[in-house]
């Protein structure tokens, strides 16, 4: 049988064969395979692919052990904690240590020289009653890319790109980081509407931080920012105004496009301190899965409260929610 591989295939085979760095090597081969028509004429092709990747997965475990860069694979992934996770990159000492260190109980090294941070740092800064996964980074430079960090990127839900508006060299800077993320295939895009049609590239949702805000008491250097970044948000921020870095955690809040649902348990007041994450319009039944995967089944109704809803409203699973709902399900 004719394995019949989409042209998309062949571009991504290409792609593969020219590839060396073996974690970027395996990436693509991961998607050959999710790219394959499954059926008898690819059986064969499949099983190579398979054999090719864990052949991949061995060599860069092999390679972590033997030249002690065991770490250095350990940062291609990090677990997602909380309602999203998001990265802040940039160029070095524009102050994603600081915000990092200023927003979350972690403890990056903060140092008024560049290139301090080496490996990506985690902390959970709250919005409201929201737990959020900040992922700190090694600033990216003519000298300097961590690999590790496309798949970092790839894999979040949101980046901030952290601009130094008291840095003279902005602009080349921010400039040479959005060109060495288009060479690893990677589109920062204020809002990402759809997948890319080749499945080489990633469309990242992205906001901007313009910080140090008072190194640019003109505004000129946020203009310049707003102007790179035509219909992204951007916010000014410094590490001594609290209302800049409230407006920075709404912002990555609202960037998210999550919402809350609190529940209410029948007869008792609502639990205000652990809401249920849903994408914004989450429906009841998402509502319901969120809390057991059995509940979703199980609901006979649910009833509701919150703005534009009669107290106590009725409804069922495909009713959509908004965010700061009370929902009381009923078994
Ligand atoms: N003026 C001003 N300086 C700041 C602000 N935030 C951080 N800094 C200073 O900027 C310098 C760099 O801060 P870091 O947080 O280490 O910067 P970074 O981006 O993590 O740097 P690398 O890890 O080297 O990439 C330090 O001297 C900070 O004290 C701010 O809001 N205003
Ligand atoms: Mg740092």
């Amino acid at each position: 049988m004719p394995a019949n591989l989409p042209p998309q295939y062949y571009e991504l085979e290409r792609e593969y064969t020219r590839e060396h760095d073996p974690r970027e090597k395996l990436r693509l081969a991961k998607e050959l395979l999710r790219v394959m028509p499954k059926h008898k004429g690819t059986d064969k092709l499949q099983a190579e692919m398979k054999a090719k990747i864990s052949k991949l997965k061995k060599q860069i475990d092999g390679g972590a052990k033997s030249h002690g860069a065991r770490q250095a694979t350990a940062h291609d992934h990090i677990d997602k904690e909380g309602a999203g996770q998001v990265i802040l990159i940039g160029p070095p000492n524009c102050g994603k240590s600081s915000l990092v260190e200023t927003l979350t109980h972690a403890k990056p090294i903060v140092a008024d020289y560049p290139y301090t941070t080496r490996e990506p740092m985690t902390g959970m800064t709250v919005f409201e009653t929201v737990q959020i996964q900040l992922i700190d980074t090694p600033p990216i430079s003519s000298e300097m890319y961590e690999n590790y960090l496309s798949g970092l990127i790839r894999n979040c839900d949101l980046v901030v790109m952290v601009a130094d508006l008291a840095a003279k060299t902005m602009v080349e800077d921010i400039r040479f980081i959005l060109s060495k993320l288009e060479e690893k295939r990677i589109i920062l895009q204020s809002e990402v509407t759809e997948e890319p049609e080749d499945p080489r590239l990633c469309y990242r949702k992205t906001i901007v931080c313009g910080h140090k805000e008072y190194e640019d008491e003109s505004g000129v250097m946020l203009g310049t920012l707003k102007e790179m970044f035509p219909g992204f948000v951007v916010v000014p921020t410094s590490i001594i105004d609290d209302d800049s870095l409230a407006a920075f955690q709404k912002a990555i809040f609202d960037a998210l496009s999550i919402m809350r649902v609190y529940t209410k348990p029948v007869g008792h007041d609502p639990d205000y301190n652990d809401p249920i994450i849903l994408p914004i319009a989450g429906t009841v039944e998402q509502a319901a899965e969120a809390l057991h995967k059995d509940f979703a089944h199980k609901l006979k109704f649910a009833k509701i409260w919150g703005e534009g809803k009669f107290d106590g409203q009725r409804v069922q699973g495909d009713f959509q929610l908004s965010d700061g709902d009370i929902i009381e399900f009923h078994m």
